[in-house]
Formats: C-alpha cells, sequence, structure tokens
C-alpha cells in the first residue's frame, strides 16, 4: 500500500561543494518528529532523505508513486532545490505541502510557484489534520485547517488562524530515527572526523530576541522536554546507532540552569556519559557549576555566539550579553578541559573598522580553538531585516538566490569582508606562533596588517 505521505527536504549533500567539504551530515529532526507522531496516528508514512541522493532520484521517486501528498522541509538555504522538488512533485500529480523556517517567510512566494499548502510553525497536529482535509476536501478547501496556508478555489491566499504549540513535548513520539539511514550518517561522520555523531534536541524555542536571527517557526516561546525523557531518548540513540558524539541541537542548551542540573544528575543515575557538542550563549555559561556540569556530562566542544569583539555592536544587535561575558564563558570552558568553537558575524549595522579591530582583538584575547565568521543577512521576518529593508538589495531573482544572497546597500562589499577575515586569521595565528615561532609569527603579523591596508582601501574606493 502507498504511503499517506512522503516526507523530504531540499538538502542534497553532493551538490554542494562547499557540504562535501566539511562533512558534517545531520538528518532533519523535524522530519523524523514528523514521521513518528503521524505513524502513531496511524498514517502511513515514508521519507525520502535526500541528504545522500540526487536531485533525480527524488523526481524517479515522484513518477513512481504518481498522485500523493508530498511534504517537505524548506529552510533558506534549500530554496532552490526546494522548488525544483515542487516542480518535480507537480509535474507527476502530487499534492505539495511545506514546512519549516524558509515556507514560513515566504508562503506566497511559494504558494505562487505550484506549493499547494504551507505549514507554520509546529508540524505533528496540523499535518494530522491537514491529510484527511486534503483527502477529503481537496487543497482548495482548507478553511478552518489552523497553521494553514493556502489558495482557495479563486486562487485567492488564505491564512488560517495560528496553531497553539504543542503543550507537552514529552507526550511526542522521539524521532523516527529508522525511517531513514541514519547508520550511514554516523559512517560518513566516522570516516571523514573519526567520530560518529547522532543529533537530538532537548527543547523548542528560544526566547532572547537577536535582532537577526529567525523565529520562523516556534516565536519566541520555550518549551523543554524532562530530562528523563531526554536521557531516555540519549539512552536509545547509544544503543542502537553507537554514536562516539552527539549534538545537541539545541538554540542555547544551557539556558535553564536548573533542568541542565537535573538532566546531568538522571545522566550520572544511568551511567551514561556521550561526548557532546553544543551551542550556548555566553551570559546562560556564567556560573563556574554550569561548567563544570557540561564537562562531567561528556562536553568536549561548546559553540558560542560572540558575534563582535565590540558592545556596541553586540548593544545594536540586542544580544542580551556581553563582551566580557564571552571572555569569562570561553576562559572558564578551557578551566574545565572544554573546546570552544566561536561564531562571528561582520557587517551588522553601524559596524566601523574600529569594530572590527575589537573583534579581532577580542578573538586573540578569547584564542578559540575554532572559529567561523559571517557576514550579516538580513532574514525576512527578522527585526534586522525590517530595519534595512528599504536598502536590501537582491541580486539575483527570488528563486534563483537565497536570504543569504541579499546585500544591503550602503553596507562594503564582500570583498572587504573577505579582508576582515584575513586580518582576523592571519592575526590570530600570528599570536600563537609568537611563542614557537617568532619568524613565523612576525610573517603573518605583516600579512595581517596587509590585510587591514587592503580592507581600508576597499573602503574608501570599493571595488578598485
Ligand atoms: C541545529 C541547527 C543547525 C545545525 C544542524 C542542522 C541539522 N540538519 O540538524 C547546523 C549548525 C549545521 C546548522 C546550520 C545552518 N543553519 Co541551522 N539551525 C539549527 C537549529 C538550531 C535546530 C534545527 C532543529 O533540529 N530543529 C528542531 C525541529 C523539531 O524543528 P524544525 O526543524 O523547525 O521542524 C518543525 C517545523 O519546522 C515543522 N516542519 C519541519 N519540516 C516540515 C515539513 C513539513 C511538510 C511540515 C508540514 C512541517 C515541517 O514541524 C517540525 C516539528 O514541529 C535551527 C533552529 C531551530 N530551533 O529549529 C537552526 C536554523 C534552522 N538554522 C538556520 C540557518 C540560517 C542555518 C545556516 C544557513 C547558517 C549559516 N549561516 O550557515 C546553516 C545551513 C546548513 C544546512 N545545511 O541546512 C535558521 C534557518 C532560518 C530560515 N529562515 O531558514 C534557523 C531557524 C536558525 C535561526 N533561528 O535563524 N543549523
Ligand atoms: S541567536 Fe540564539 S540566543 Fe539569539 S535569539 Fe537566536 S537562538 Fe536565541
Amino acid at each position: 500500500m502507498s504511503a499517506d505521505l512522503l516526507l523530504t527536504h531540499g538538502y542534497f549533500l553532493y551538490e554542494d561543494p562547499k557540504e562535501v567539504q566539511i562533512m558534517k551530515p545531520y538528518p532533519p529532526l523535524g522530519l523524523l518528529y514528523l514521521s513518528a507522531y503521524l505513524k502513531r496516528a496511524g498514517f502511513g508514512v515514508e521519507i525520502f532523505d535526500s541528504t545522500f541522493a540526487a536531485p533525480a532520484d527524488l523526481v524517479t521517486r515522484f513518477a513512481a508513486g504518481a498522485g500523493g501528498v508530498v511534504g517537505i522541509y524548506t529552510n533558506l538555504i534549500t530554496r532552490g532545490a526546494v522548488l525544483a522538488a515542487v516542480a518535480g512533485a507537480k509535474a507527476h500529480g502530487w499534492t505539495v505541502v511545506l514546512g519549516g523556517p524558509e515556507s514560513a517567510n515566504y508562503p506566497a512566494e511559494y504558494l505562487a510557484r505550484g506549493a499547494d499548502v504551507v505549514v507554520l510553525g509546529e508540524g505533528e497536529a496540523t499535518m494530522a489534520e491537514l491529510l484527511p482535509a486534503l483527502a477529503e476536501r481537496g487543497p482548495h478547501r482548507l478553511h478552518g485547517v489552523a497553521g494553514t496556508v493556502f489558495r482557495d478555489e479563486a486562487g485567492e491566499v488564505i491564512a488560517n488562524p495560528e496553531r497553539p504549540q504543542l503543550p507537552d513535548l514529552d507526550a511526542l513520539p522521539w524521532p523516527d530515527r529508522a525511517a531513514i539511514d541514519l547508520p550511514r550518517y554516523v559512517d560518513v561522520w566516522r570516516e571523514h572526523h573519526g567520530q560518529g555523531s547522532v543529533n537530538l534536541i532537548t527543547a523548542r524555542g528560544c526566547p532572547y530576541r537577536c535582532r537577526w536571527c529567525s523565529h520562523a517557526v516556534f516565536g519566541f516561546t520555550h518549551r523543554r522536554r524532562s530530562p528523563a525523557d531526554c536521557a531516555a531518548e540519549l539512552a536509545h540513540v547509544r544503543e542502537v546507532y553507537a554514536p562516539d558524539q552527539v549534538w545537541y541541537a539545541d538554540d542555547v542548551f544551557t539556558i535553564h540552569h536548573g533542568w541542565l542540573f537535573e538532566y546531568a544528575a538522571e545522566l550520572a543515575r544511568r551511567g551514561l556519559k556521550v561526548p557532546f557538542e553544543t551551542i550556548s550563549r555566553p551570559d546562560r555559561m556564567m556560573k563556574e557549576e554550569v561548567l563544570a556540569t557540561l564537562a562531567a556530562m561528556g562536553c568536549w566542544r561548546i559553540w558560542i555566539g560572540s558575534e563582535s569583539g565590540s558592545q556596541r555592536i553586540l548593544d545594536a544587535m540586542e544580544r542580551g550579553a556581553t563582551v566580557e561575558q564571552v571572555r569569562w564563558a570561553t576562559a572558564a570552558a578551557k578551566r574545565h578541559g572544554i573546546q570552544v568553537g566561536m561564531f562571528l558575524m561582520w557587517g551588522y549595522e553601524g559596524e566601523t573598522v574600529d569594530d572590527i579591530q575589537a573583534t579581532v582583538e577580542h578573538v586573540k584575547r578569547c584564542d578559540p580553538d575554532v572559529f567561523f565568521t559571517t557576514v550579516a543577512y538580513p532574514i525576512k521576518n527578522t527585526a534586522y531585516y525590517r530595519a534595512v529593508a528599504d536598502r536590501v538589495v537582491a541580486p539575483l531573482g527570488w528563486e534563483a538566490a537565497t536570504d543569504r544572497d541579499y546585500e544591503v546597500r550602503g553596507r562594503p562589499d564582500r570583498a572587504y569582508y573577505g579582508h576582515a577575515d584575513r586580518w582576523l586569521k592571519n592575526e590570530v595565528d600570528a599570536c600563537r606562533l609568537e611563542a614557537s615561532d617568532p619568524a613565523g609569527a612576525a610573517a603573518l603579523h605583516r600579512a595581517a596588517g596587509e590585510a587591514r591596508a587592503a580592507l581600508l582601501a576597499e573602503a574608501a574606493a570599493p571595488g578598485a
């Protein structure tokens, strides 16, 4: 019997040379949650996991089972692939439902390009109501199905009321990992990094209001699972998939200290210590006990959104954290034997060369084990987007681009931030070499100086 629903996503790892180089794939947990929930509710669900597949394989799948319902996860990097999947599905008579953060930000655009329904917010309960509604009434008479946007018979876009969020995350079944080839992910990780990794999540939503961050799915709410349920899932993951580590995909893993201590105690009670990486905010790490607990639980690397070394810029972002907190948290993590990964952002509104200089000094001082930079991009429906909306320049048409490609008029061009990257990297590397290789360090300092000079020249004469 064919399934009631085919779930897929637009992330095709081998289509993206950068992703192939990084080779740290995780399956989209949202789809696995949907599958588990809907199966428990009695629906037949199949997942076409695109990660290791080619786009043509997905079209072949559409051709093989013409006329079903397909649900596609969307995020901003997969716009082109999702649009191609929508076209492929429609060509074979499928009804297309989209979910995830990207389609929530652009429902009308996706409906205009072939999607039948866009689900906003959490998908589990909405899909359980939508699937029978689609079967009974078709895609144009979905009035009253909360959490959906669709086109009526006259072609008008209808947005139904929001659906309340699930009150109890423990009532959800665990992600349906058995529906995909999860061991392949673990193997790929192990082959490329020596460690197999699996993702899981202990909470939904983040109440903070960093102006550039997308809250398209969970809003500004925050709900946690119980420590016992998370620990039981971790035990299950370890037993079935034997990963060398896990990734807690939470927005802010240490957001609730009371919960963290309880979870650590639950893991200790079960004798469960699985090494892990996760992300947090510096201000939610400002206790020696938090770092000690993370270390005891098996945290080997903590990622910190540091963003800028300039307090002025952190304040403009409404980050709600200080440069000093990042310094303390970084040093404290290292004291407890936890590596630090740092995320940094160039080009936020109002950033000057002095702010970039402050970031270079800050990273040198913190000396994280690894750091990544991005140039700020305005994601639709964020406070940052709204502030720069009249200056957003889309260099390509909507279909061909993503929110990451947006330029903000009046801001330096990409070459400028390329110089900022070289300035930062050379300066940090130089500092690391100073004691062991003074000549090497001097060469790197020179390279950093040249990058800084190029940045200043670019600022004076862009694109020259
Ligand atoms: C962990 C994570 C990562 C990890 C791992 C990704 C992974 N595959 O697990 C890493 C660090 C690699 C990462 C990278 C990036 N990420 Co990320 N990531 C997350 C994070 C924190 C958790 C994802 C998750 O597991 N959520 C839990 C599940 C349960 O939620 P969900 O996926 O939204 O699913 C629910 C609903 O959306 C809906 N749903 C989902 N799919 C479908 C499908 C259908 C048909 C339906 C009806 C409903 C539905 O129902 C689900 C259950 O309720 C989210 C933020 C967040 N809290 O969700 C950001 C987030 C998804 N990432 C984001 C971004 C921008 C990125 C990057 C582009 C960052 C960058 N500059 O490079 C890259 C892209 C990489 C990639 N290949 O996709 C943005 C996306 C914004 C947008 N509008 O698209 C988010 C929302 C963060 C943010 N707040 O801005 N990310
Ligand atoms: S950047 Fe992190 S802390 Fe800030 S709002 Fe987004 S998820 Fe929350």
